[in-house]
């Protein structure tokens, strides 16, 4: 089995939006444009709501005058919030499509997940809730059946939904999802070729590479829903979930080799020196020699520069699709009534602090890349630097469609932030781990970031907690956990985690059974 998936500023944030120059579309032109057809739909398809997969049902609150737009949420999978070209990083990387969505639309600075986990962060994305809350804290969990997932309200408000690619929640099955009129998918963590598809509930063996095919699947239903007659029936919603690009690393055939011969800019706290390690918990520099450590990658199975090479090499069909998918809407007119989002489900670190992969807290991990596209909606060249979560997607795809946050969920609608309206936003986001018996190296954490600090606990473990100073050290270099002028900072950062997870209902560590499979060798002599 391989496998890796397995200051505090108590003032109210402003709203700090840099626009570059650039034409500012008309907001009023574009929700004319995009509520065209919301007169014309039924708020509730009576009879057509398959409420059967959970036990509660909840209804849709609609925002009175909102218009439909079609929306389409690009999920990929363990893409770290820095590898895209116009981030600079690295300096070989071309993203075309992705350096397109940000110049053209709003790049998300400061995005986060709440648990950096495949599995959880996908039930946070559906759910807008906390892992602890949801129910899926590994990537075992089955999905607890009293959560709605958020496409389920815009069914009911009259949008047909689409669901294509990695699914990867709980079981291993492929079943349709009810929360979608149309699946394509594939279980688990599916292959990179040849996949064996389940396209509306029948299996197909697919020829290629899967992120061709996914894409291919994206652009041929753009082109559908833009008829005449299609437009007139229903807004769409397309959730098109990448596998790329997870471990183990495949680049599509065209682009094998391409970084064969770059140089790798290793990150200063890759080095495995006494500095680096002399104020980080113990069980960081233990990490180097085990699963997810770069002296003993996959347990020995990859050398780290090879890693590195091919995990940029398969981002490169990955921004190709998107390409296509921005195209498509281009060709066919529904660029002016559609918003296109792009995410990834985690972070990913390449060899910060001795670490590969995920899980833990630190920046690498916890950040995720975050654009959102809508010519018409967004002014160009948007840079937003609020504080924003996984758990913020379901509220803002929401508020788009017209609907009013469910109580239920923890996150909140960014697309205010989108408008460039001014709102009072959060200054903090908390994040949760929970310790799994398969990966038995990276402990549970419970943390909250904030502009200026971030502080990590960690529970069942004898050793420290960490406390850094991201505005002055982001490569999180100086443990400040010992310091003395830090330690009142530190005490109410602990309280305010412990005052988060008890008003959410978090105070609770879930316990699983045994699966008798661990990824728990160390490098010998270590
Ligand atoms: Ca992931």
């Amino acid at each position: 089995m391989i496998s890796s998936g397995k200051e505090e500023s108590s003032s109210v944030n402003k709203v700090r939006l840099m626009n570059e120059k650039g034409k500012a579309y008309s907001r009023r032109k574009f929700i004319k444009k995009a509520g065209l057809t919301a007169a014309a739909l039924p708020l509730v398809a009576s009879g057509t709501i398959p409420f059967s997969e959970t036990k509660k049902e909840r209804r849709a609150v609609r925002i009175p005058g909102a218009g439909t737009p079609n929306i389409i949420y690009i999920l990929s999978d363990d893409h770290r919030y820095d590898f895209m070209g116009f981030m600079g990083k690295p300096k070989f990387l071309n993203t075309p499509s992705l350096d397109k969505m940000a110049r053209d639309g709003a790049h998300l600075q400061n995005a986060f997940v709440t648990t950096s986990l495949c599995s959880p962060s996908r039930a946070s994305i559906l759910t807008g809730m906390y892992s602890h809350k949801h129910g899926v804290v590994d990537n075992d969990s089955l999905v607890p059946a009293d959560n709605v997932f958020f496409p389920r309200y815009l069914q009911q408000v009259g949008y047909e939904t689409a669901f294509m690619g990695k699914w990867h929640m709980g079981s291993e099955s492929d079943e349709p999802g009810k929360s979608f009129d149309k699946w394509i998918s594939f279980k688990g963590q599916g292959v990179y070729y040849d996949p064996l598809m389940n396209i509306d509930g029948s299996h197909v063996q697919r020829k290629g590479y899967i992120t061709d095919i996914l894409t291919d699947y994206a652009v041929e239903y753009i082109k559908e829903k833009s008829s005449a007659a299609e437009q007139k029936k229903k807004p769409f919603f397309l959730y098109l979930s990448h596998k790329a690009v997870h471990a183990m690393f495949e680049p599509a055939e065209r682009h094998k080799g391409k970084y064969d011969n770059v140089k790798i800019d290793y990150p200063d706290t890759m080095a495995n020196t006494k500095e680096n390690y002399a104020d980080k918990p113990r069980w960081v520099e233990a990490q180097r020699y085990g699963w997810h450590g770069v002296d003993y990658l996959y347990q020995g199975q990859l050398e780290f520069d090879e890693f590195y090479r091919k995990y940029c090499e398969t981002i490169l069909a990955l921004d190709e699709g998107i390409g296509a998918v921005l195209d498509a809407l281009t060709e066919t007119g529904l660029d002016k009534n559609t918003v296109v989002f792009y995410m990834s489900d985690n972070g990913f670190s390449l060899g910060e602090h001795g670490l590969i992969d995920k899980r833990q807290m630190y920046e690498e991990s916890m950040r995720i890349p975050l654009i959102a596209y809508a010519p018409g909606l967004i002014t160009p060249s948007t840079k937003i630097s609020e504080l924003v979560q996984n758990i913020d997607i379901a509220p803002t795809i929401l508020e788009l469609a017209g609907i009013k946050t469910p109580g239920d969920m923890d996150g909140r609608s960014f697309l205010p932030l989108l408008k460039g309206e001014a709102a009072d936003w959060r200054d903090r986001v908390f994040y949760e781990y929970f310790w799994e018996r398969p990966f038995p190296h990276t402990p549970t954490v419970f943390g909250v970031r904030t502009n200026k600090y971030k502080y990590m606990t960690f529970w069942g473990i004898w050793d420290v907690d960490e406390l850094y100073d991201i505005e002055n050290d982001p490569e999180e270099k100086h443990n400040l956990i010992k310091s003395p002028e830090h330690q009142e900072l530190i005490k109410d950062l602990n309280q305010r985690v412990y005052a988060w997870l008890e008003a959410t209902g978090g105070m609770q560590i879930p316990l699983k059974k045994d699966i008798f499979w661990r990824a728990d060798k160390r490098k010998p002599g270590h």
